[in-house]
This record gives C-alpha cells, structure tokens and sequence, in this order.
C-alpha cells in the first residue's frame, strides 16, 4: 500500500478531500489511497463513525441485521470481525468502525474535530477550495462529500417556541452527549415516535420516574426479534461471503432475500395471515419483505397495515392508549420500523402517550411542554425529531459550483432536487455525493449502497487519471432525464401520498419531492456501470478546452 501520497495536479493540495469520516468516508479514503490519489477526510467528530459516532441515544441499535450490515469488500476484514447479535447496540457498531479504521490504518489522513463550513469551485483553476472551521482551507481536484443523508449538522430541532427558557436538561437523539445521561427518578418527555423514538422510548421508560411520549403520527412497528447469533450462522456467512455479497448487490434492497414474486391479493386472507404471522415472528424487516406490491397497490397495501393495527390491539391493554396509536398511513411509506418491546412499552404504569395531533405543542415552557390544552412539566425532554435528511447534510454547508451558484439555490430555486444518478449534478464539476439524492441510499441496507457509490467513484477518478481528463460534469440533459425518472418512479408508489422525510414535508418550507431512486440496488448498480462502460454517458468530461460528451 501507498499512503499519503503528492498530488498530481501541482497548485493543489489533494487529489482529494473527502467530508466525514462514516462508511461512506473511511472506505472512499481506502480505495482512493489504493489508486495512489492523495486524500485528506475532514471530519467534524473526534473519532470516526459518522452516524453511529453521534447517535449515541440509549436503546440505539441498527435495523439492518449486522452480518449484512458491514463492509463486505473485503473478505479479510470481513473474517477478522464477529458480531454479537442480529441487531446489535450503537456501541458495538461504533467498535467496529473503529477497528475497520485501525485495520485499513485510515485516521493518518483524517482530519478530526474540523467542519466543512465552505466549498467553492474555481473555475479558472478547476479545483475545490474548502473553507474549514479551523479559519484555514484545503484545496483538491476533486471534492466528495460523504456527510451521508442524515449527519449531525442537519438534526431537526422544530422551531418551538420557548426552548429557551426550559429549566431541564434536554437532547437529540442524533446529537447525544457522550456521557450517560441520567433519568432515574426524572420525568422525561420524548418528542417523536419514528426509529429513533421507538428505539429509545421503552429504554428510557426502564429508568425514568415517568416518561411522557408526545406522538403526533402514530407509527407502525414490528418487533425487530434480537438475539445472539449462533456460531455456526456466523461461521456460514463468513464460508459464503462471495456468494451472499453477490446476492446482496443484486437484490432490491441490498439484503440477500428476494421478496415474493406474487401480489398479496394472489393469496386468500387465511394464507396472508399466515404470511404476516411468520413474517412478524420472524421480525425485523421480514414483513416489509413479503409482497413485492405493499409499496404500490393500496388494497395489497391495507392487508400489512390492517395486520399491523391488529397486533398493536392484541399488545396494548388500554383501549383508549390502544387506539391513539393506530397508524393510518401506508405501511411501509414511513421507514419501515422494528422495535424491541415498543407497544408494551404503554403498558407500563410510568409512561403516558400524549397525541400532539390533537392537541399541538404550543411551546416549551420554563417547567416542561404547553400543548393547546394543559402544560407538562418535566425533567428532561429528548427530541426524537430527526433530521433534515438528504439535502439538508450538504445544503448546510456552502456549496458553490460554475459562477458561484450555490447548491442550495440551484436545489430550492428548481422546483425540486436535480441530480443525475444522485452522485452528481450539473454546475458542480469533480464533485460526488456518496448516497446522495436520488440515489437509492437509504431505501435498503445502506452499507451495500455506500460501496457500490464509493467503488464507481474511484473507478470514475481513475478513469480520468488515465485518460488525461479535468473535469468530470453531469450534462444538464442527463440530470433532468433522471430527476424525472426519479419522480415518475415515485409517483407510481404509495410513498409520495404520505407525508415523510423521504418527501421533505417534515421541514418547514422544504420543497416538496421524493428524494431517492425507487428502482431498487441492483438494477442502480447496473446502470450506473453501463454508464461508465459507456465511457460515462451522460456527462461532460474536459480536459484543457476540449469537452467530450
Ligand atoms: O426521525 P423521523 P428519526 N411536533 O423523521 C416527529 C434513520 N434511523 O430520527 O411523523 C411533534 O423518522 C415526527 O412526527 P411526524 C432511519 O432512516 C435509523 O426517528 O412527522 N412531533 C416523527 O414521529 C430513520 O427513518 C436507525 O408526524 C414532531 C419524529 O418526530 C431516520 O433515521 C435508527 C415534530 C421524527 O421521526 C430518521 O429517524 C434511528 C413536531 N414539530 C434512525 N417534528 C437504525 O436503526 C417531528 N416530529 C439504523
């Protein structure tokens, strides 16, 4: 191996400088090291991890099963790591990132504890300049964020008023502090009820004096059925990694299942329940994995949801409590969610569900929550609030590209995101956006994403390397085709008929659109090597004064 090595382009300072220090990161530095770029990653933490550096919330844990949900381009690294459970805790997560870091001797070119406030193109000279948190900047040919599409600079903390004035202690969960935070004996509120709140409320309401949920959608959940992995599960997928990774990179969703090949109206009620039944058994993501048409027919779609709302009766005893958490919305058009003893979490004498549909939360008061008809007072309050996903991790940062136009008025100003194959978009030349998007990214096992984003992009730059190029640049044709393709997609699903993340309707005055590639991993993978076998269609390559297109 070759580290650190001088840039090729004399002026600048890297090839390349690449934001966070997450999967996406860690392994793009790897690969470009490997090709002999120069490479600096700049990363905000003080250790490496993105995501699971941050989200340090308790009962936090991932939701993809942990044999999958690693690197797998390396079978020796793969070997040299051995998980504890199918769904293990962030801080066993964040060990592992550790030791990927320690083992690919990653953290020599990692610049912690440094934000990106700024990146410009030069156009006369071609390169990124980035304007860092330490006053200093860094230049590069080539500029690649890797702040993944839910990162610590866009938590959303919803403009309530008075937060200001709350004499507790409060938190985000994708924010927590590093310390152990401290509810015995406290009267905790959390505020929503999607992954990260049904993943934190019933570990909190093991500790706390009394936990208020303030729910405003109700969610669905199925059990995620954690537990400890057995050797010879283990010992198999590592025998079978070849095997299982090719599954993995040409399913849907980057898991090594094919969901069913019938519709979920093809079977008689008696055998859906059947199917349900064991799925949720099963748990994790087996239910959102059953009928291939859940996501795109709504009779189909109603069966999972119907399920769903049954189990949710059978669990919680109060009819009253039982009922305000009825879903409504399409299953499956929210992130799908599995939970470790979510709905009997209401069971408990020390916990309370407050609808804020119902009733809004008018303001944080000195003493706790004002909602429109009584005040709660509390200890701590913990938002579980999310984040201003996708755009909002790079939209945070001033992004500028051909004639200073910045990302943020190219994306707000169009009515909707443009991106060809969400690495690119046009105006901005050399820079890629690992898991950007409309990409596929976070509609599956994000890892797989991540390597199949990171490996065509060093691809990419090697290509360019060879022959002779400087400038990399989606053609404003190629991104609208996609953008379209994105949006057509979307719109022959149920998820643009709910309001998420996913569509950007949970900021305010964020505008409004799907914001991932519905097609599925594979199918993205293969694409996007046609494109590259095509000597990248779609994209204007220069070198000097010479445009190829
Ligand atoms: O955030 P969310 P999250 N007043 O946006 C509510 C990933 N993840 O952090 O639904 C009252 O899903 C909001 O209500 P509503 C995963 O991709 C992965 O939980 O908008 N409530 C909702 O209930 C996930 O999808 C893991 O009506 C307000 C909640 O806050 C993504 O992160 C674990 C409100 C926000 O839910 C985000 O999940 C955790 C307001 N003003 C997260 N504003 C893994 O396991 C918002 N809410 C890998």
């Amino acid at each position: 191996m070759s580290f650190s090595q001088q840039p090729i382009k004399t002026g600048t300072d890297f090839d390349c400088l690449v934001i966070g220090a997450g999967f996406s990161g860690m392994y793009m530095l790897h690969l470009l090291r490997e090709a002999g770029f120069s490479t600096r990653v700049i990363e905000k933490g003080d250790g490496v991890g993105g995501a699971w550096y941050w989200s340090r919330y308790p009962g936090a844990r991932c939701d993809s099963e942990s044999v999958y949900y690693n690197y797998t381009f390396s079978e020796e690294l793969y070997n040299e790591w051995t998980w504890s459970s199918r769904f293990p805790e962030q801080p066993e997560i964040l060990r592992y990132l550790n030791f990927a870091a320690d083992r690919l001797d990653l953290r020599r070119d990692i610049q912690f504890n440094t934000e990106v406030r700024a990146a410009h193109f030069d156009e006369d000279e071609n390169i990124w300049r980035l304007h860092l948190s330490d006053g200093t900047s860094v230049t590069a040919t080539y500029f690649i964020s890797g702040v993944g599409c839910l990162s610590i600079n866009a938590t959303n903390i919803p403009n309530f008023k008075g937060l200001e004035q709350f004499e507790g202690d409060w938190y985000h969960t994708g924010a927590w502090p590093h310390h152990k935070v401290n509810f015995r004996g406290k009267r905790v509120g959390v505020i929503g009820t999607g992954s990260s709140g049904v993943q934190t409320i019933p570990v909190i309401a093991q500790e706390a004096e009394h936990l208020t949920v303030f729910q405003r959608t109700p969610q669905y959940s199925v059990p995620a059925n954690n537990h400890p992995l057995e050797e010879e599960f283990i010992q198999y997928v590592k025998n079978h990694l070849p095997e299982i990774r090719g599954k993995m990179r040409e399913s849907l969703g980057g898991l090594p299942f094919a969901p069913f090949e019938r519709s979920a109206l093809d079977d008689t009620p008696e055998e859906r329940r059947k199917v349900y039944e064991e799925a949720w058994e099963k748990g994790g993501s087996a239910l959102f994995f059953t009928y291939p048409d859940l996501l795109t027919n709504e009779e189909s779609n109603t069966t999972a949801s119907e399920f769903i709302r049954s189990k949710i009766k059978e669990i919680v005893k109060d009819p009253e409590t039982a009922e305000k958490l009825m879903p409504t919305y399409y299953y499956g058009t929210k992130r799908a969610i599995m939970d470790t003893n979510y709905f009997e979490t209401y069971n408990r004498d020390n916990v309370s569900l407050v609808d804020v549909k119902k009733a809004p939360i008018a303001e944080i008061t000195a003493k706790g929550v004002r909602t429109e008809d009584r005040e709660y007072e509390l200890d701590v309050l913990v938002f579980a609030t999310g984040y201003d996903g996708m755009t909002g991790p790079l939209l945070k940062m001033d992004i500028r590209g051909r004639d200073g136009e910045t990302l943020k008025q190219k994306w707000e100003n169009g009515a909707h995101v443009r991106t060809y194959l969400g690495l690119t978009t046009a105006g901005f030349p050399n820079m890629f956006m690992i898991t950007g998007p409309e990409s596929p990214s976070v509609l599956g096992n994000v890892p797989v994403a991540i390597e199949q984003h990171v490996e065509w992009t060093a691809d990419c730059l090697k290509h360019m390397r060879e022959t002779g190029m400087d400038t990399i640049e989606a053609t404003q044709e190629a991104e609208e085709e996609w953008s379209r393709k994105c949006r057509e997609m979307a719109e022959a699903t149920l998820y643009t008929k709910t309001e998420s993340w996913y569509t950007g309707a949970n900021i305010e005055g964020k505008p409004r659109g799907f914001l991932m590639y519905l097609g599925g991993y594979g199918p993205y993978r293969e694409l996007c090597d046609e494109i590259a076998e095509k000597g990248y269609e779609g994209f204007a390559l220069a070198s000097g004064s010479n445009t190829v297109v």
